[in-house]
C-alpha cells in the first residue's frame, strides 16, 4: 500500500518568526551572515565559506559571467548555467576567473571604416559613450583610436562620416600598457584628467578600459569571494550525461565548485556522476547534488559523497513540474525535514553537509525563514534575473521595464539533461514557462537591501550568526487569514513598489 503523509506540506509564506530576546549587542552591524558552501568535519573549516547565504540559480536567464562577478563581489557564489556547450560554459568560467576588478573589457567597438551612424546606433544599444576603434572592429583587434561623445555632433555632421575622420587617433591618446596596477591606472586618470584609460596589450591589441566613474566601486568589498590567487570564486552546473567531458573542462577553466543540475536528484544517475568525480579527483573537486525533498533523498546523496545538497521540487517561480507531473513538496516542509536529516547525519558521522533551499523565495524574509529552518544558504533564480547583471534582455512593457526570465525546463531553454531519465536526448514536455520579471536595478543595491533586512530580523530573534538563528529561532505557522493581515490591508495604497520582491 502507498505511504500517505496526511499533514499538508507548507510553503515559506505560511510561516512567521516570533521575536526572541534581543540584547543591546543585537545590532545589524554585529551580525555575520557567513555560511558554509561545502561539507566539513566537526572541528574543521569548510573549503569554501560564503559571506552571504545566497547563490544564483543554474539558469540561462540568471547566471552568466557578469552576474557571477557581481555576486562574488557581494559575497555570494554564482553557478554558471550548464545548458550550453561544454566549450561555452568553460569559457564563461574562464572569463570570471580572468576578470580583473576595475579592468573592463570593451563592449562597444567599431572599425575605422564604420560611420558616425554606426557609432550612434551602438551607443543606443549599449548605453556606453566610450567606443574603442580597433583595426577589425572587434574587442580583440589592434587599438587605433577611441570615440567619445565629444568627438562628433549628430546635428552638424553627415551620418556617413567615417570613424577615422573624427576619432581621437592612438598617437594623440593617453593609454597604458597591460600590467599596470589598478592604483596606477587610477592615478593616471586623476593626473591626466581622463574619463577612460585604454589598456593595451604588448602586441597593440586592446585589453580593457579603466573608467573614472568606477572609482568608487574599486574600493575593497570586504565580503568578496576570492580564491587564493585573488580571483573571483565561481561555480558551474553539470549534468548526469556528459560529466566525463564537462567536468574536466570546467575544472581546467578554474571552476571552484560544481553542482549537478537536476529537477529530481534521488537517482542512480547522480550516484554515478558523484562516483566518477571522486574516482578521478578525490575530494579536490567540490560538487553539490540534488534536488531532493525528504530524508531518504538527503541520506542517499550524503552517502554518495555530495559536498552540499539542494532541496526543492516544483517551488520555482517559473516551474510547472507540480502541474505537469504531480511531484513535489511545499518548500518549507521539505527544508525542515531535510535539515533534520542533515543534523542527524552530522551527529552520526561528524560530517556537516550544508543544505541549500532552491526555488520559491518570493519575499526577502523567506530567506530568513529558510535559514531559521536549517538551510545554510538559498539558491535564487527570479530574484537575480531582475538585475542589470543577469544575461537576459531588458524590455519596456506597458510603460515599465521588465527582464525576461525563463525556466530551464521551458522550450526556450531546452535543458533536457536536467530532466533526463535515460532514453531519448530531448525534452518530451515542458516543465517550465517563459516569463517577464520586474526590472529592479543593480545586484549590489538589491543584495545590500536584502541582507540588511535579514540582519535586522536576526537581531529581532536575538541571533548574531546563522547557526544561532538555526538553533534558537521560534517559528509559527499562520492561518490564511493572518497572511492577509500581514500585508497592507483595509487601506487604499497610494503606490505599490513592484520591484521590491
Ligand atoms: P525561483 O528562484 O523561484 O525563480 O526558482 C529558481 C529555481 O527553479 C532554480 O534554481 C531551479 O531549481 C528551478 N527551475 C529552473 N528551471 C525550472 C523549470 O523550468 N521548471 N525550474
Amino acid at each position: 500500500m502507498a505511504i500517505y503523509i496526511n499533514e499538508p506540506s507548507h510553503t515559506f509564506n505560511e510561516y512567521l518568526l516570533i521575536p526572541g530576546y534581543s540584547s543591546k549587542e543585537c545590532m545589524p552591524v554585529n551580525v555575520s551572515l557567513k555560511t558554509p558552501l561545502t561539507k566539513f568535519k566537526k572541528g574543521e573549516k569548510p573549503a569554501i565559506e560564503m559571506s552571504i547565504p545566497m547563490v544564483s540559480a543554474i539558469m540561462q536567464a540568471v547566471s552568466g559571467e557578469k552576474l557571477a562577478v557581481a555576486l562574488a563581489k557581494a559575497g555570494g557564489v554564482s553557478f554558471i548555467y550548464g545548458s550550453q556547450t561544454i566549450e561555452e560554459e568553460a569559457a564563461m568560467v574562464a572569463s570570471v576567473k580572468a576578470y580583473k576588478s576595475g579592468f573592463v573589457p570593451s563592449d562597444s567597438n567599431v572599425s575605422p571604416d564604420m560611420t558616425m551612424a554606426d557609432v550612434v546606433a551602438l551607443k543606443e544599444r549599449t548605453g556606453h559613450s566610450t567606443v574603442a576603434v580597433t583595426s577589425d572592429g572587434t574587442v580583440n583587434g589592434k587599438l587605433v583610436g577611441i570615440v567619445t561623445s565629444r568627438d562628433y555632433r549628430v546635428s552638424r555632421m553627415d551620418p556617413a562620416t567615417k570613424v577615422s575622420e573624427f576619432m581621437t587617433p592612438l598617437d594623440k591618446l593617453i593609454y597604458a600598457k597591460n600590467g599596470i596596477t589598478l592604483g596606477e591606472a587610477n592615478d593616471m586618470i586623476w593626473d591626466k584628467k581622463l574619463n577612460a584609460l585604454p589598456i593595451v596589450n604588448a602586441d597593440g591589441t586592446l585589453n580593457s578600459f579603466v573608467f573614472r566613474k568606477d572609482y568608487a566601486d574599486h574600493k575593497e568589498n570586504p565580503g568578496e569571494m576570492l580564491d587564493e590567487k585573488k580571483r573571483y570564486i565561481v561555480g558551474a552546473g553539470i549534468n548526469t550525461r556528459d560529466y566525463a567531458e564537462r567536468v574536466p573542462a570546467l575544472v581546467e577553466a578554474g571552476a571552484d565548485v560544481l553542482c549537478i543540475d537536476s529537477s529530481e536528484g534521488f537517482s542512480e544517475w547522480q550516484k554515478l556522476t558523484l562516483e566518477w568525480i571522486r574516482q578521478h579527483y578525490g575530494d579536490t573537486v567540490k560538487v553539490g547534488a540534488g534536488n531532493v525533498v525528504d530524508r531518504e533523498g538527503f541520506n542517499f546523496l550524503a552517502d554518495c559523497g555530495a559536498d552540499f545538497i539542494k532541496v526543492g521540487i516544483g517551488g520555482g517561480s517559473i516551474c510547472i513540474t507540480r502541474e505537469t507531473k504531480g511531484i513535489g513538496r511545499g518548500q518549507a516542509t521539505a527544508v525542515i525535514e531535510v535539515c533534520k536529516a542533515r543534523d542527524e547525519y552530522y551527529e552520526k558521522t561528524g560530517v556537516y553537509i550544508p543544505v541549500c533551499s532552491d526555488g520559491g523565495i518570493v519575499y526577502d524574509h523567506h530567506i530568513t525563514l529558510a535559514l531559521a529552518m536549517g538551510a545554510d544558504f538559498v539558491m535564487l533564480g527570479r530574484y537575480f534575473a531582475r538585475f542589470d547583471e543577469s544575461p537576459s534582455e531588458k524590455v519596456m512593457i506597458g510603460g515599465t521595464y521588465v527582464k525576461e526570465y525563463w525556466g530551464e525546463g521551458s522550450n526556450r531553454a531546452r535543458n533536457w539533461q536536467r530532466y533526463d531519465l535515460g532514453g531519448a536526448k530531448k525534452l518530451s514536455f515542458e516543465e517550465g514557462v517563459d516569463s517577464y520579471v520586474p526590472y529592479a536595478g543593480t545586484l549590489k543595491e538589491n543584495v545590500d537591501k536584502t541582507t540588511s533586512k535579514i540582519k535586522s530580523t536576526m537581531c529581532n530573534c536575538g541571533a548574531l550568526t546563522i547557526p544561532e538563528l538555526q538553533k534558537n529561532a521560534k517559528i509559527t505557522l499562520v492561518s490564511a487569514t493572518s497572511i492577509v493581515e500581514g500585508g497592507a490591508h483595509d487601506v487604499i495604497r497610494k503606490e505599490k513598489n513592484t520591484t521590491d520582491k
